[in-house]
């Protein structure tokens, strides 16, 4: 037998989107490795990605459509035909319509698949039915609202650049799991001389790396960013000609800065103020300055505040004109292609209300006019990562929900499902691939058969959408049709995408704008960098930047008083959210469902090394492991998510960090606060 070799590109959610050479011998997976020819993957892959034949292969595997035999929640099925759990699907949608109206139905996803097609696919169908709409916020709405505001959308450094930077700011962003391919630049440009500085209150992977670690307190970072500019401003080391000819607002910008002394900023952030100092000097006198932020700092109640206001920096020292300068955030281009023929309803779909996905709980629990009545989750894992997991997982279980659930694997979402599909993973399809962190768009290639009766999430719209009697060029037009309709991208180079390259599977990069601001042609409503945001004042909000502490952080009140301890909850190293938390490789390295305590918490708790214990607050509770650590500081605790609710399974209960997290959403974007969240610990009874 010879090898076969295919490139397909990974659609987990993470930045990088790598080129996966896949080799296949007989029908089946005999190696895996980053494509060489990448220009972001460099020939190497994440562990997860490395380790895939586990996931493709895993005994667990959904192979055939299944219906529900036990009680909801209980996770037993039988195997079904795909026609009966079309037909079946198909009924429960038009019985749902006739006795409730469309807006009963309810499509839950996200990004288990962040394949351009099998990401967006979905949307006609619910939008041809006429189906509630999802507000898709769990992951970065709020940032990218907040930047909006400052720099207007969709502007971001280009990360191939990195080597040029003399100084690289990692602020609450654990590039080391979440954006590895990132390293490999960094690298070039420490070599060259760059400082890394890394910011979070965790003393992560990526902190270990830095040069300087400076551990924050959480939920403190516009304040540090208001310090810094005050310093910058204060000792004259800002750019002025930059600031005169393309922002907007300094002189309101130095007022609000003000009362923001390094003092000040010292006992907010717990950082010293000598610190606060040097650092502002080190990023003013550096205009090759490269400033990541994470998403960390920004799922919290000011979260769209804190991306405007850190935003700010790199217009006030000019270092976006630098080679190897500007600020990119996680979560930044997405591809930039013609997703609106996917996502766009038609002119003639029915007006539907819309539903923030955050509100799961409260949808299928206490929503009226219409209930829920029909939920359809595919690409998501809502039993798992949704927040007020309580609320969740009572409205799951409710017996007159119907639940259908597209799905690779039994999670707790499938448990609670009346009839389950078997999907693809990403090297059982084609797909667009284009990464959240990178300029490239690639064409990702069936590399095996699907494994049993999987099918993709396009051919499943396209099957049902038959079914329910919707015609739309996006179900019939085939995969190359939408490949090419997606490349119709205001970012195309000049004379458009080169489709024969594109074809043979050549990552093909995009072209944003070159300096915008130089033609005042930013997307902020003045075209320039903008202090000062008119568009927020019209909203009520505040005009400039500024820092608001949260009624869940680190200040005195009621709450704190019964619950001491900020939980934090980023991501793990091993999983991408809550994938990969049945793969026996990662159970094994990331040892799951622990929460890490600085030693002064635990011993006030009388709490060991490996002990069990009950983190709780009003929302709800959650069993873990304690790891005691001087990697967290004192009030803190970091518990890495997302594991399976059913793995943190106490006398009979399952619920994961999310029975503890709140569903309220974001100042900006209506995004999440995953971040932001008081419990108290004690021994497990
Ligand atoms: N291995 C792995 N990679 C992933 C994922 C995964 O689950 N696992 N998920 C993918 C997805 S969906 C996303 S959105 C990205 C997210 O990637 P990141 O942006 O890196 O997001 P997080 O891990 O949530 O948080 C980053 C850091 O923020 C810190 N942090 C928390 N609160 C604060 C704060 O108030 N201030 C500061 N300065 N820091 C704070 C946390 O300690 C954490 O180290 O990663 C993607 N890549
Ligand atoms: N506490 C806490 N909770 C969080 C976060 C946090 O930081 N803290 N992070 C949040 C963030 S940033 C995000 S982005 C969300 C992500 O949440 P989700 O988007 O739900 O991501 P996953 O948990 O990876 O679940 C995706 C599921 O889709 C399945 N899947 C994969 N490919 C396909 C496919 O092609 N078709 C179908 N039908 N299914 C597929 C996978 O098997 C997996 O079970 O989680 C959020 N939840
Ligand atoms: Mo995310």
């Amino acid at each position: 037998m010879t090898v076969t070799y295919t490139t397909a590109v990974c659609t987990h959610n993470c930045p990088d989107a790598c080129g996966v050479r896949v080799g296949v011998e007989d029908g089946r997976i005999v190696s895996l490795a980053g494509d060489p020819d990448h220009p972001i993957t460099r020939g190497f892959l994440c562990g997860k990605v490395n380790r895939y034949t586990e996931r493709v292969y895993h005994p667990e595997r959904i192979r055939t459509p299944l219906r529900r035999v036990g009680a909801k929640g209980e996770g037993r099925f039988a195997p079904i035909s795909w026609d009966e759990a079309l037909d079946e699907i198909a009924e429960n949608f038009r019985r749902v319509m006739a006795e409730y109206g469309a807006e009963a139905i309810l499509p839950y996803s996200y990004s288990g698949s962040v394949g351009r097609v099998s990401m967006h696919i979905g949307h006609r169908l619910f939008h041809a039915l006429g189906a509630s709409r999802l507000a898709r916020t769990i992951c970065s709405t709020q940032a990218v609202e907040g930047q909006k505001y400052t720099t207007g959308a969709g502007l971001a450094a280009d990360i191939e650049e990195l080597p040029h930077s003399r100084l690289i700011i990692l602020w609450g962003s654990n590039v080391v799991s979440t954006n590895l391919h990132l390293l490999p630049l960094i690298r070039e440009a420490r070599k060259a001389g760059a400082r890394l500085v890394v910011i979070d209150p965790h003393r992560n992977h990526t902190a270990r790396q830095a040069d300087w670690y400076l551990p924050i307190r959480p939920g403190t970072d516009a304040a540090l960013a208001l310090g810094l500019m005050r310093e910058i401003i204060a000792a004259n080391l800002y750019d002025a000609a930059f600031v005169d000819r393309y922002t907007l607002g300094f002189e309101d910008l130095r007022r609000a800065c003000e009362p923001y002394t390094l003092e000040r900023v010292a006992e907010i952030t717990a950082l010293a103020a000598e610190d606060v100092r040097r650092l502002a000097h080190e990023y003013g006198g550096t205009r090759a300055s490269f400033l990541r932020l994470g998403l960390g700092p920004t799922r919290r109640r000011n979260g769209g505040m804190v991306v405007r206001t850190i935003a700010c920096l790199p217009a006030l020292t000019g270092a976006w004109e630098a080679r190897g300068g500007g600020f990119m955030r996680q979560g930044w281009a997405n591809g930039h292609l013609d997703l609106a023929y996917l996502t766009a309803p038609r002119p003639d779909d029915p007006p539907a209300r819309t539903v923030n996905m955050l509100h799961l709980g409260h949808a299928l629990t206490e929503l009226r006019d219409p209930p829920v009545m029909a939920l359809y989750a595919y690409n998501s894992n809502p039993a798992a990562v949704a927040p007020d997991q309580t609320q969740v997982h009572a409205g799951l279980r409710r017996p007159d929900l119907f639940v259908a659930v597209h799905e690779q694997m039994p999670t707790d979402t499938t448990d609670f499902a009346d009839i389950v599909l078997p999907a693809t993973t990403f090297l059982e399809q084609e797909d667009v691939g284009a990464g959240s962190g990178t300029r490239y768009v690639q064409y990702s290639a069936q590399a095996i058969a699907p494994q049993g009766e999987a099918r993709s999430n396009l051919d499943t719209f396209a099957a049902l959408a038959g079914r329910l009697g919707i015609e739309d060029p996006v179900y019939t037009g085939g995969f190359a049709h939408l490949a090419e309709r997606l490349l119709h991208s205001d970012w195309a180079p000049p004379g458009g995408f080169d489709l024969a390259a594109f074809r043979a599977g050549r990552a093909l990069k995009l072209h944003p704008p070159e300096q915008p601001w130089r033609e005042g042609r930013l997307a902020t409503p003045s075209g320039k960098f903008e202090f000062v945001s008119a568009a927020l004042a019209a909203q009520g909000l505040s005009a400039l930047p500024e820092y608001v502490p949260s009624p869940e952080g680190h200040e005195d009140n009621a709450l704190k008083s019964r619950y001491p301890l900020q939980l934090c909850t980023p991501h793990a190293h091993h999983l991408i959210n809550s994938s990969f938390a049945n793969t026996p490789s990662s159970r094994k390295l990331d040892r799951p469902a622990r929460i890490r305590l600085n030693p002064a918490d635990a011993a006030a708790r009388g709490l060991d090394e490996g002990q069990r214990v009950r983190v709780f607050n009003d929302r709800g509770e959650c069993f873990l492991g304690v790891e005691v650590t001087e990697d967290v500081r004192p009030g803190v605790g970091v518990a890495e998510a997302v594991w399976w609710p059913r793995d943190h399974a106490h006398s009979g209960e399952r619920g994961n960090v999310n029975r503890l997290t709140s569903a309220e959403t974001t100042d900006l974007g209506g995004g999440a606060r995953f971040q932001e969240c008081l419990v108290q610990v004690e021994a497990a009874g």
